[in-house]
């Protein structure tokens, strides 16, 4: 974006500051200028590009441990079991056609006969932020074709988040020439009411065959105009306002 007539300047501590064209003549142009000075300061101020925010889920994508095949009763790295010796699996892409989400790996919530089964991972989150949560999901068809039955994919982060989804229709396997079914994906937005460590778990509370799956698990912080900036163009622009109305009056 051009500054027009307003010099942009990088100070010590980081924040972009605009200076005032104070040098200009009281004349028409400098009026000009002035409006051209306000409108850019409040126009910048909400052009500000979001800021990129890295995904705060560790091994996110199940990609870890990658050992080329699939891992029968793994805890995937970064996550814990639900700890009622419960246990999962990574599914690598090829067993029995099986294609990931992201990555060559997803992970089977039941990899035992234990349940509630499936995992979590805390993560620290800020009061008065606005978070994204975002996670592929996708279910199995048994070996003779057939739907599992009120397979349910339970998820929560906290109390802040929770809900559950229904499986029985997604396939994720190519075995049997059974249809597969695209990898869907749950997002939600949410603010924290107060700062802490929130435990974002996925289970599922029973079965024997077939499972709910979950791949590409992210969690951003939504973008935020930095506070200072914003607060300075703001500035910038307010005393704008109040020049142009000083100028106003003197004519
Ligand atoms: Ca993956």
């Amino acid at each position: 974006m051009v500054l027009l007539r307003a010099d942009l300047s990088l100070s010590k501590k980081g924040v972009i500051e605009m200076k005032s064209p104070s040098r200009l003549e009281s004349s028409g142009a400098a009026h000009k200028a002035r409006r051209m000075f306000l409108l850019t300061g409040l126009l910048f101020a909400a052009a500000v590009p979001p800021t990129a925010h890295a995904n705060l889920i560790q091994n996110g994508s199940f990609e870890l441990p990658d050992r080329d095949t699939t891992q029968v009763r793994v805890t995937p790295t970064g996550w814990q079991l639900l700890g009622n010796g419960n246990a999962v699996d990574i599914i690598h892409a090829g067993y029995y056609g099986a294609f990931a989400s992201d990555g060559v790996q997803f992970v089977d919530l039941i990899g035992g006969g234990v349940f509630p089964s499936g995992l979590k991972q805390s993560v620290d989150l800020l009061a008065g932020v606005t978070y994204h949560l975002m996670f592929d999901y996708n279910g199995a068809t048994y070996l003779d074709g057939s739907h599992t039955v009120d397979r349910m994919l339970e998820y929560a982060l906290g109390s802040l988040v929770s809900g559950s989804i229904n499986v029985d229709d997604l396939n994720a396997f190519a075995w049997n020439n059974h249809p597969t079914t695209p990898w869907q994906t749950k997002s939600v937005i949410f603010t924290a009411p107060s700062s802490g460590t929130y435990e974002l778990v996925f289970s599922t509370p029973d079965g024997s065959h077939g499972s709910p799956y979950v791949d590409n698990v992210r969690l951003e912080e939504v973008a935020r105009v930095p506070e200072p900036f914003a607060t300075t163009l703001l500035g910038l622009g307010i005393a704008g306002l109040g020049l142009r109305g000083f100028s106003g009056r003197r004519r």
